[in-house]
């Protein structure tokens, strides 16, 4: 059942924090308004868990993008338009942060030449051996779509990435009797034209829901603090305890276990170079 409802003015006052008091998949309670068809939300339960975003507006503020998620899925794609290895990195770097896990998927397979069917096959390597998975779909061509979806039921599931990836047109592939708006992506540019502008939930008849959203430009990692950092990168997790210094921060310190592990190949240079860049990219509220 869908209702139209309208946000107790009270509850608003409660989450300065945050641009928007409610988000996609927060469960609340409502009460009739009277004389009307439309619902008063009274309240809005506790989240098990959320992803948002920094506002583009202040830096001080998150937006709060969807709630109560099982899973994440990045739409990430190699041509027309590129999602690019730092994106990615910080995409699964806020989704460790978050506790929510993450999936990669590539589309666009149709229009992938050689080029980028090394890239995909370099990438697929490394983020396995990271432990998450990734899959190569065109939602063109209808290849690669089954399995995928069966990762959908009785899951709520986000689907995120630049504007231009295929987002929407996903959500047309699950539910075909929908048909919103998808847009080719500028011919000069390469680049989508934010066609979905808020984030909207559909519920898979099978069980389960899935979050369509606008597409991201960047993304700023919510409220971290550079130590914190490493523990996001599963990977590094694993070698971290074997630093010298229990404070290491995987930069210059010697007897730093992480980069001997990235000097042995064992943790991926390309992951590394992504964990400094970020680093660097932090600022510490703590001085
Ligand atoms: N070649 C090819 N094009 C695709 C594929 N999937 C989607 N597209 C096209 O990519 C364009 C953008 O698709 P959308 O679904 O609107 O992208 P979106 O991620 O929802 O974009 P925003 O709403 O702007 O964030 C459309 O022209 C789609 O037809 C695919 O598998 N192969
Ligand atoms: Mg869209
Ligand atoms: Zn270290």
């Amino acid at each position: 059942m869908f209702y139209q409802a309208r946000i107790k003015g009270v509850i608003k006052l409660d989450n300065i924090t945050s641009t928007n008091p409610i988000a996609v998949g927060d469960w609340v309670e409502c009460e009739a308004e009277p004389d009307q068809p439309t619902l008063m939300i009274v309240h809005i339960n506790d989240r098990d868990n959320y992803v948002a975003r920094q506002s583009p507006h202040n830096k001080h503020q998150q937006h709060i993008i969807a709630s109560n998620l099982d899973q994440s899925i990045l739409l990430a794609t190699l041509k027309s338009p590129k999602t690019s290895q730092g994106f990615i990195d910080r995409f699964l770097v806020s989704c460790e942060a978050f506790h929510i896990p993450a999936i990669i998927v590539f589309n666009k397979a149709d229009i992938y030449g050689a080029t980028e069917m090394a890239i995909y096959e370099m990438l697929k390597e490394m983020y396995e051996a990271v432990g998450y998975k990734v899959f190569l779909i065109s939602i063109e061509k209808q290849q690669g779509l089954a399995e995928l979806k069966k990762l959908l039921i009785n899951n709520t599931t986000l689907v995120s990435g630049h504007s231009g990836v295929g987002k929407s047109s996903f959500i047309n592939f699950l539910f075909p009797n929908l048909d919103i708006n998808t847009q080719e992506v500028s011919g000069w540019s390469g680049k989508g034209m934010h066609t979905t502008t808020f984030a909207q939930m559909y519920d898979l008849p099978e069980g389960g829901s899935v979050i369509d959203t606008p597409g991201m430009r960047e993304l700023g990692l919510v409220n971290m603090d550079k130590e914190e950092l490493a523990q996001y990168f599963p990977e590094m997790r694993k070698q971290m305890q074997d630093c010298q210094f229990n404070n290491c921060q995987h930069i210059n310190e010697p007897g730093c276990a992480v980069k001997a592990a990235v000097e042995k190949g064992i943790i991926a240079e390309a992951r590394f170079y992504s964990y400094v860049d970020l680093w660097h990219g932090i600022e510490n509220h703590k001085y």
